[in-house]
């Protein structure tokens, strides 16, 4: 729609007065101060007047017809209900003046001189020309109603087509990220492929920038060598995180997953707690069953568990093959092959054995003891079978310990099981857990 049609129909509306009316300058005009502006309309007697005087008028209006364009769009639309307002003013001055005549041609009392205009047959002279107003105001409020209509649709339209454009820029982005993601492994494979190409003692060596750091192995891939914590994106299709990452232990590239040193953080927390993680990942902390999902899910990885009693024995225990599964399978545990010291607790005996096993919290039992929650039982969250040959998440006891024996555990610690003086329980100082890609290369 262009503005110049509605200019058009504003201006044909106010020139309706002119076609019809004409100045009364000639009307009898009473008083003696300054002549009064020329009525914008006038009246003509019917010829029927009273016997005191009063007689009746009438107005003829011509007709109006308004075009409505055939499209819209909301600024248009703005200006048209601008017009629109200031249509209902013209009608309501017009009616306005028309009173205003009435009245003037009443008091001047000389009706039949003022008659300009042809009566119009079959109705009274002023009910013809309220008639005629009421009609344009009908006309023009339907209008108005009808076109803050489209404008309410043209504007719900919007919103959705708002929608979909951003819906479509989450799909580029995603698509950008698995396409970025994609690049990354073939850069970085022909970084490993380069290192055997003819040629290459004449060639600077520079470590290839990874554009996406999945995991603490690939931060020392780069040179970083201090502990420390950084940022890890192990799968594109979910945020990244802070991890702590261990650059020293037999020689670095460990993603730190949980950390017991003094007792500040309470791990006798809640399957969420357990799934989002908590602590501080500089000290105390479980880093969380999502992340460790993805962390284990984005390559292959070996576990390696730390730990020192209060007798300053430190011992560990490694093993060639790490798995987290996600919430649907309950965080199933997988773990590998057995190498180290401290012995290997997490395949015990038959009878206990935390390989395969779900993830138990106080409030969620998902293991194999049918009598109750070794997670309530044992004050913690951990792959418990029924219930245990080690648990690394149990209370953090500063030295041995009488009662249950829900303190941090590993059953094939040296003398652990053996029976302690007065019937105390062994404690340790401190255990980690953390990962490395199977194939990392120091
Ligand atoms: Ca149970």
């Amino acid at each position: 729609m262009q503005l110049a049609t509605w200019c058009w129909l504003s201006a044909a509306i106010l020139a309706a007065p002119g076609l019809v009316v004409v100045a009364s300058n000639d009307t009898g005009e009473v008083g003696d101060g300054p002549p009064k502006a020329a009525c914008p309309l006038r009246l003509e007697s019917s010829g029927k007047c009273e016997a005191g005087g009063d007689c009746a008028f009438q107005v003829r209006l011509p007709p109006l017809t308004l075009q409505l364009p055939k499209h819209f769009s909301p600024i248009e639309l703005e200006e048209v209900l601008k017009e629109v307002q200031s249509l209902k003013e013209m009608v309501n001055h017009l009616k306005k003046s028309c009173q205003d005549c009435r009245l003037q041609a009443d008091d001047t009392g000389e009706p039949g001189r003022s008659g300009l205009l042809v009566p119009s047959p079959g109705a009274p002279p002023g009910e013809a020309a309220d008639g005629r107003v009421q009609e344009l105001e009908s006309e023009v409020n339907k209008l108005s109603s009808d076109l803050k209509t489209a404008k309410e649709e043209i504007d719900g339209l919007q919103g959705r087509l708002q929608t979909l454009s951003r819906l479509n820029m989450n799909n580029i982005e995603s698509y950008i990220d698995r396409k970025v993601a994609n690049l990354t492994v073939v850069v970085n494979s022909l970084d490993g492929k380069c290192s055997s190409c003819p040629g290459q003692e004449h060639t600077q060596s520079h470590p290839v920038q990874h554009l996406i750091y999945k995991d603490c192995s690939d931060y020392h891939a780069i040179g970083k060598r201090s502990s420390e914590t950084y940022r890890v994106t192990p799968d594109s299709k979910y945020s990244s995180f802070e991890v702590y990452c261990d650059m020293e232990t037999m020689g670095g590239g460990w993603t730190v997953l949980q950390a017991r040193l003094d007792g500040s953080t309470n791990f006798n927390r809640s399957w969420q707690d357990y799934k989002v993680g908590f602590g501080n990942i500089r000290r105390e902390f479980w880093l969380g069953n999502d992340k460790i999902h993805l962390l284990t899910k984005s390559k292959d990885m070996i576990l390696r568990i730390d730990l020192e009693d209060f007798n300053g024995v430190k011992l560990y225990a490694l093993y060639d093959h790490f798995y987290v599964a996600n919430e649907f399978l309950k965080y199933r545990v997988h773990v590998g092959n057995y190498n180290g010291t401290a012995g290997d607790a997490l395949h015990f005996s038959k009878q206990y054995n935390h390989d395969m096993k779900f993830f138990t919290t106080p409030d969620r039992d998902n293991d194999r003891y049918p009598s109750g929650n070794c997670g309530l039982f044992y004050s913690s969250g951990w792959w418990f079978d029924a219930c245990i040959s080690a648990n690394l998440n149990g209370k953090y006891y500063h030295q041995k310990y009488k009662g249950v024996r829900n303190g941090i555990f590993w059953g094939t610690w040296p003398g652990i099981t053996e029976a302690q003086p007065s019937g105390y329980k062994f404690s340790f100082k401190e255990a980690r857990m953390m990962i490395r890609p199977k194939h990392f290369k120091p």
